[in-house]
């Protein structure tokens, strides 16, 4: 179907050497998109365009921290100027803190704040203007099952969550009437360097208590891949869904839906 096609459209995606970020940008490619990443470092960006070019994908790389107003706004005139105005911004750069609320300090709260709420706020406002002015744009915002469900250690990240919900069903509210589309995808639990911690053997070789309990939890019996993040990507990225706005897209392989296993 063409109106899953992103033929002649331009995708950034944040925080996307590796990881989910990663992955959706190479499903962005694969549909047609030209592919444009940034992340904290050159080192990162490096890695990233290897990985890319090992794809066959010429992707334009670029060190810009999500969290600097000013560093967003070079990096959009940048992006304009070299390879064309972003259709599509996937808000994926994000960090998360484990740490029980009463020991976590107040700036490792900000911290997490900062990249995973303010950081798509300000990715959101420097491409709204070109989308406006085109009026056609897509905003897909990386949220969580903490954007629904809370759990210990992770107040400042489901904080964060649950307002990026927020934020994708505002400004879905505020820019529709340009046929700028902003939703969210809610990933479940997925394998990826962020998750790591929870999904390392014990000593004595057996699973992590948090490994068995995901497994448990989701009715799928598995962990997701940063792979099946991909389809659910170019969908709302693409004129496929363009009356789709201000929704969230769990792709969780069902937790939202159960209660768990019962031990047996
Ligand atoms: P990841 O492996 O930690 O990758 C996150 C990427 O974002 C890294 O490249 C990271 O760089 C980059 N980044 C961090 N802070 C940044 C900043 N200020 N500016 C630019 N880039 C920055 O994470 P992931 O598992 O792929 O997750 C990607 C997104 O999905 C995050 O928003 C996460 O919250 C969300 N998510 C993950 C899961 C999961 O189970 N993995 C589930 C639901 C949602 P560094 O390498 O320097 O940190
Ligand atoms: C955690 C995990 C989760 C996942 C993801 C779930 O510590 O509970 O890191 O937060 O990263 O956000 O959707």
């Amino acid at each position: 179907m063409e109106n899953f096609s992103l033929k002649g459209k331009i995708a950034l995606v944040t925080g996307a050497s590796y990881g989910i970020g990663f992955a959706i940008a190479t499903s962005l490619s694969e549909a047609g998109a030209t592919i444009v990443f940034n992340d904290i470092n050159q080192e990162l960006v490096d890695k990233g365009l290897a990985a890319y070019a090992e794809r066959n994908i010429k992707a334009h790389g670029y060190v810009c921290d999500v969290t600097n107003e000013e560093q967003v706004n070079s990096l959009i005139a940048q992006v304009a100027e070299e390879v064309g105005e972003v259709d599509i911004l996937v808000n994926n750069a994000g960090i998360i803190k484990r740490i029980p609320m009463h020991e976590m300090s107040a700036a490792e709260f900000r911290q997490v704040i900062d990249i995973d709420l303010n950081g798509p706020f300000i990715m959101a406002k420097a491409v709204l203007p070109a989308m406006m002015r085109k009026r056609a744009g897509k905003i897909i915002n990386i949220c969580s099952m903490m954007s629904e469900l809370g759990r210990e250690t992770v107040s400042a990240y489901a904080a964060a969550k649950g307002g990026l919900k927020m934020l994708t069903r505002n400004i879905a509210s505020e820019y529709g009437e340009y046929n700028i589309q902003c939703n969210g995808i809610g990933p479940g639990y997925i394998a990826t360097p962020q998750t790591a911690p929870l999904r390392e053997k014990q000593a004595d070789g057996s699973a992590h208590p948090f490994d068995s309990f995901i497994i448990a939890k989701t009715p799928a019996a598995r962990w997701g891949t940063p792979e099946d993040l991909a389809g659910p990507a170019v969908f709302l990225a693409s004129e496929a869904s363009n009356f789709v706005n201000g929704h969230v897209l769990y792709v969780d392989g069902g937790i939202l839906a159960y209660i768990g296993k019962q031990p047996k």
